[in-house]
């Protein structure tokens, strides 16, 4: 749908995103001269969800101001997505120790591999939706200099999209090692401005660690490997963002943790995911919902967000990622996928 910007936006009857539920009219007034520093206006701030009326939040924030100067909207939603209210406050803790999480299928039965990664974005500069070209670019050279000084297991290449043979492309993306061109909401939020310029990936030889540059956030920080060994993979996360933050400053926040552009990623700015295989409980959805819920994981589909599920293989992982810490949202996905096993062999 088309929207003039100016008046107040109308959603379908169907429409059940967290936009939908917390911006009434009187806000839509109170808000909508406020412009950031940086020329972000509330319009753009909730086209996504505006365009998109199947959004699940429908929200993007231009720049650290946005969660300030639109706060009597953002933080409803953030408290409604994360159950994170004005007077909590978000705190990190990278202590690998305090992570218990042996290999929960060590027979690799279920567990093809496991991700984990955090987003971060750049002080000083707005996020994705109102960041320039120019700013953009600044990015990327930054950070794919910053990653060239790597060594060891993260010593690896910077790939920029631009000029990116095709076939190598879509094999990347095959292989789930990159991200896929941006979607209908990214689009909307204006993420997919310039494409492909200033977007690329780096990653080591073995694609165990990788770094998307310029998608939704500035980076997108991964560790990731085959097998259920969350252990390892988590380690090298942390290795890797102890190293790049020596170098490159990432914006953050005393109460909302890491900036990123979409708030369903504040805080901690971690999914910790696996690609799981549960054909008997894909049967019986109701359950799998039920366990999902108890221990505060997404349901996803094996190509990233808004995709399907296929041959019984799912991506499970942490829906928290604010007001909690790093080795909570890890040590989330771990109960998680151990319930989900356990069930699993019951059926
Ligand atoms: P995010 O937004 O957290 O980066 P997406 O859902 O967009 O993740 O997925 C990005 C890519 O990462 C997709 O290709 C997806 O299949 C892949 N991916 C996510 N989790 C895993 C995992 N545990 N193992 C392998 N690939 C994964
Ligand atoms: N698709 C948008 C964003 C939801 C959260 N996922 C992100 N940030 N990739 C929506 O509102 O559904």
């Amino acid at each position: 749908m088309t929207w003039d910007h100016l008046s107040f936006p109308t959603f379908n009857q169907s429409c059940t995103s967290l936009l939908c539920r917390h911006l009434s009219k009187q806000l839509f007034q109170q808000l909508k001269s406020r412009v950031t520093k940086n020329g972000f206006t509330l319009a753009q701030a909730i086209n996504s969800g505006v365009v998109n009326q199947d959004s699940g939040v429908g929200v993007y924030a231009g720049d650290a101001e946005s969660y300030h100067l639109f706060n009597p909207l953002f933080d409803p939603i953030i408290a409604d997505y994360h159950g994170f209210s004005k007077t909590d406050s978000h705190r990190s803790d990278l202590d690998l120790q305090k992570l218990s999480a042996p290999n929960p299928d060590p027979d690799g039965q279920f567990i093809l591999s496991t991700r984990i990664r955090v987003g971060r974005n750049i002080t000083g500069l707005p996020l994705g939706p109102a960041i320039t070209k120019i700013q953009r670019n600044l990015v990327e050279s930054q950070v794919s200099g910053s990653l060239r000084n790597l060594t060891g297991e993260l010593a690896g290449t910077y790939y920029p999209l631009s000029g990116m043979d095709e076939a190598v492309r879509s094999q990347l993306i095959a292989d789930h090692f990159l991200f896929k061109a941006g979607d209908r909401f990214l689009d909307a939020a204006g993420l997919n401005r310039d494409w492909p310029e200033g977007r690329g990936i780096f990653h080591n030889r073995d694609k165990t660690f990788l770094v998307w540059v310029n998608e939704e956030d500035q980076l997108r920080i991964i560790s990731m490997q085959q097998g259920g060994d969350i252990e390892t993979v988590f380690s090298r996360l942390l290795k890797a963002v102890v190293e790049i933050e020596k170098t490159v400053s990432f914006m953050f926040d005393s109460r909302l943790g890491y900036l990123t552009s979409c708030p369903t990623n504040l805080g901690t700015a971690m999914r910790a995911s696996v690609h799981i295989r549960l054909p008997l409980l894909a049967d019986d959805m109701p359950i799998f919902k039920d366990i999902a819920d108890s221990y505060h994981l997404q349901i996803r589909g094996i190509d990233g967000e808004h995709s399907e599920s296929k041959s019984g293989i799912f991506d499970i992982s942490n829906k928290r990622r604010l007001g909690i810490t790093e080795v909570d949202c890890v040590q989330d996905m771990y109960d998680g996928v151990v319930a989900l096993i356990s069930r699993e062999k019951e059926l």
